[in-house]
């Protein structure tokens, strides 16, 4: 069976734990990371040099880290065709882009926000820095608002686009921040909470 390794409380982990809900891949999840540790222990540097989560390893041994490098390897394997990492190359660039575009320049802010906001005491926080990180996810939030005009997903049909944001997503509807008011992107995240569990089970719970 599919092992992922990753504390459920990552937002990479809950992409994978998301995507295995919509194609019904079985898995073994092993907590490591965070409070559980492990991630420097030589098994799993031998795995993932990095010492992150999520870390997937197959039954012949061969293990995988970088989580959309994950979803992307999951459906080739398990759903090869499916619309959700759709073929065609258009198709698959409007959707491939926004993965990049998640890691590359919505990561950053929000992992301030998040980290800033909810592990950190509040007498410890940099609040100047979480006000830079509001302003700037403000701004990316407001660009998938606009990309979401006329559309029910980020990129054509349910994605792997959709995924990748979507731990995201809640943590920005979730936190205590002022929001500027951006209906599509609400909807959206509504839509996602009405229309698949799998982002209710592991993405939408409280924030830890
Ligand atoms: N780009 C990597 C980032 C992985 C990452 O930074 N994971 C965080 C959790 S979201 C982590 O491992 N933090 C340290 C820990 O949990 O021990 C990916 O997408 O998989």
């Amino acid at each position: 069976m599919l092992k992922i390794w990753g504390r459920a409380s990552s937002s990479n982990v809950m992409k994978v734990l998301w995507l295995c809900e919509e194609l019904s891949i079985p898995y073994e999840r092993i907590d490591v990371g965070g409070e559980y540790g492990r991630t420097t222990e030589p098994f799993y540097l031998a795995m993932n040099p990095n010492s992150r989560v999520p870390t997937i390893e197959e039954e012949d041994g061969y293990s995988l880290w970088e989580s959309n490098s994950i979803l992307r390897y999951l459906v080739a394997t398990r759903a090869p065709g499916d619309p959700i990492h759709p073929t065609a190359p258009k198709a698959r660039g409007d959707v491939e882009r926004w993965m990049d575009w998640q890691l590359a320049f919505l990561n950053p802010p929000m992992g301030t926000l998040f980290l800033g906001l909810t592990r950190t005491p509040e007498a410890q926080r940099n609040q100047a820095a979480i006000a830079r990180a509001l302003e700037e996810a403000a701004g990316l939030w407001g660009i998938v608002d606009k990309q979401l005009e006329g559309k029910r997903h980020v990129a054509g049909g349910f994605s792997l686009a959709d995924i990748v944001l979507g731990p995201y997503l809640h943590r920005w509807f979730a936190l205590p921040i002022a929001r500027p008011e951006l209906a599509r992107l609400e909807a959206w995240y509504e839509r996602l909470k009405a229309e698949h569990p799998g982002f209710v089970t592991h993405c939408a719970g409280e924030l830890a």
